[in-house]
């Protein structure tokens, strides 16, 4: 957890409101993170869903993995949290008559695959089954009203989870902007993705939450959050009539102690 970063003292100098944890496809309580690294278990190869293949435990963070596919290279690195449902113990797959795949971009001859899979598994530490957890249920509907803030995965850099805000809603999507930042990182996904968390996660998961940018102003409500209608050409997250200050950044870092220097690591 970043003890840099209050969220209380953030809510009050912006005026805002966080998403109700309902809002989630999180757990309440946020599953235990048992992994350790060096662990094999199956996933779903995330540039290929139809295929599961074999990954090793590269990292852990809060209650995230961080992955690698077997005979690929690290360019194609992912996290899952550990109650998704894109991974499952070894075994599964032959369990359920189908066969482990090898990995887009695996970087031997196709032939050698079953030679391969065969050393990869041989001796290794797999995962139990006890450790991986049931994927919450979705939300029945999208719930997320424009301006409340949420911890978000930053798609460009999925190791950092941020404070963000919602700056638009459509259909059963959502649009997740970056506070700070402008604009790059921001992106749409579905209510229920697992990569959006509410107010507090890392701080209970013990990950970590990379603090807003200082790239541009944190707007600042003076109007109660509402569902509006959103405009996707314009991604403030307010209406100029509806942002009455905005806060220059240092302002808020200063007080958010986000300028504390580093502690001992
Ligand atoms: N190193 C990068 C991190 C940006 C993270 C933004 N997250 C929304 C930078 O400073 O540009």
């Amino acid at each position: 957890q970043s003890d840099d970063f209050d969220w209380n003292m953030y809510l009050k100098e912006t005026g805002s409101l966080s998403a109700p944890s309902e809002c989630f496809r999180q757990s309440k309580i946020p599953p235990a993170n048992d992994f350790e690294v060096g662990m094999k278990l199956e996933a779903h190869d995330p540039r290929n869903a139809t295929s599961v293949c074999i990954a090793t435990v590269i990292g852990i963070s809060g209650a995230r993995l961080n992955l690698r596919l077997d005979g690929s290279d690290s360019s194609n690195d992912f996290w899952r949290l550990v109650d998704s449902s894109d991974i499952q113990p070894v075994g599964t797959c032959e369990k359920q008559g189908n066969l482990l795949q090898p990995p887009l971009g695996y970087q031997m001859n196709v032939s050698s695959w079953p030679v391969f899979l065969f050393r990869t598994l041989n001796g290794s530490e797999l995962a139990p089954a006890t450790i991986f957890k049931k994927e919450p249920p979705k939300p029945p509907l999208n719930n997320f009203k424009v301006g409340m803030k949420l911890e978000a995965t930053d798609r460009k850099n999925p190791y950092f989870i941020c404070p963000a805000t919602i700056g638009g809603v459509k259909g059963d999507e959502v649009y997740i902007t970056f506070d700070g930042w402008s604009g790059v990182f921001d992106y749409w996904c579905k209510y229920d993705s697992r990569e959006i968390f509410p107010v507090g996660w890392c701080c209970l998961t013990g990950d970590v939450l990379h603090p807003p940018g200082n790239k541009v102003p944190i707007a600042k409500n003076t109007k109660k959050i509402e569902s509006s209608p959103f405009d996707a050409t314009q991604h403030s997250m307010q209406s100029p009539q509806e942002t009455a200050v905005i806060l220059p950044t240092q302002q808020i870092r200063k007080s958010a102690r986000i300028n504390k220097p580093p502690g001992p690591t």
